[in-house]
């Protein structure tokens, strides 16, 4: 029985040698298979005496576990492996599988959503709008007749002497007021560009501004609901202060700071040691707008608000660089 297990070794060997890609699966079946030769010799030693057959056996094992690696080796070599046909089992089931990674929004997606939840939570609808702007929706209705030199302060890319890439997203308030009459609460989100960089200003960012018409709407209504957005986007124990500002489509106007996020209003490099953020900028809406779309100020009075996310996102987040949102480094992107 050892000679025959010893003759089967060398001719499985030999055979092997020589052989091609199409050979190599009626080789596995012929020697390694279920029913091919090395398991049919397997069966016979239970013929063997009881003293030979614990060392035949493991002969005859250790000749088959050699083939079979000679065979992985050899399909290998010809580019002939075959997944759940090769002799040697090239898949371990019992691995984990490989995480994909997960997408997400963008920080900028994800704030921008948090700020309209949170005055839509408080009635303000929301309105889309038109990128490429007319002049007229842009500047004009809104109190920045040509030649104003609020023009300068925004940094306009022209498309052509009427048309302009949008500067803010106020022009949407524009064509719903000429479109609905009052009351009117509703928020305008978008993009907005201006031609500015810097390590705080990208030539396109995000804005969201709001505004309320109706009769008899005061400063006091505008400070109640920016307190409210303020507590709930921040801290409720968040410190704000409003301070006199000017735009030419506000009177009065200010700007509203926070106390910083970073030292809790104990005065670090973020707010340049003032203890106060700057994080938005609003005011009553001025009667000469009304007066341009057709309202009558003595009926109705208003207020408006505007803010950038890139920047609410990076005082949130402790971001320094605006540019990075606008890199696609996953390393950045993914922790947020
Ligand atoms: C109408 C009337 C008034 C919108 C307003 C601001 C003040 C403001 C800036 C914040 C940071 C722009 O992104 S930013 O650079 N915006 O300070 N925006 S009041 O006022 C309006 C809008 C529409 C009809």
């Amino acid at each position: 029985m050892e000679d025959e297990i010893l003759r089967l070794k060398s001719e499985a060997h030999v055979a092997l040698a020589d052989l091609g890609k199409d050979d190599l699966e009626p080789f596995r079946v012929k020697y390694l298979g279920r029913k091919g030769l090395f398991t049919s010799m397997m069966r016979q030693l239970g013929q063997a005496s009881a003293e030979d057959r614990p060392r035949l056996g493991k002969l005859a094992n250790d000749i088959k576990q050699e083939l079979a690696q000679a065979f992985a080796a050899k399909q290998d070599a010809l580019g002939g492996g075959q997944q759940g046909v090769s002799a040697v089992p090239s898949l371990d089931l019992t691995l984990t599988g490989r995480s994909e990674p997960c997408g997400r929004p963008h920080p900028v997606t994800q704030v921008m959503e948090e700020v309209c939840g949170i005055f839509e939570g408080l009635g303000f609808t929301v309105a889309e709008g038109p990128d490429v702007e007319t002049d007229f929706y842009n500047f004009e209705a809104l109190n920045i007749p040509p030649h104003h030199p609020a023009r300068d302060m925004h940094d306009t890319f022209y498309v052509s002497d009427s048309l302009l890439l949008r500067t803010h997203t106020s022009p949407m308030q524009i064509r719903t007021m000429t479109e609905q009459e009052p009351p009117l609460r509703m928020i305008a989100p978008g993009k907005v560009y201006r031609c500015d960089s810097d390590i705080t200003h990208t030539p396109m960012f995000h804005q969201v501004e709001g505004f309320l018409v109706d009769r008899k709407v005061s400063f006091a209504d505008l400070k109640g609901v920016l307190s409210v957005f303020i507590a709930k986007m921040f801290d409720a124990d968040t410190a704000i202060r409003f301070r006199p500002s000017f735009f030419p489509f506000t009177e009065p106007s200010a700007e509203v700071d926070i106390g910083c996020v970073i030292c809790a209003g104990k005065g670090c490099r973020v707010c340049k040691q003032t203890g106060w953020l700057e994080i938005l900028g609003a005011g009553m809406i001025d009667p000469a707008v009304f007066a341009k779309i057709g309202y009558d100020p003595d009926q109705y009075s208003g207020f408006a608000f505007g803010l950038g996310i890139e920047r609410i996102a990076m005082l949130k987040y402790g971001i320094t660089d605006i540019r990075l949102y606008y890199e696609n480094d996953l390393r950045f992107l993914s922790q947020f």
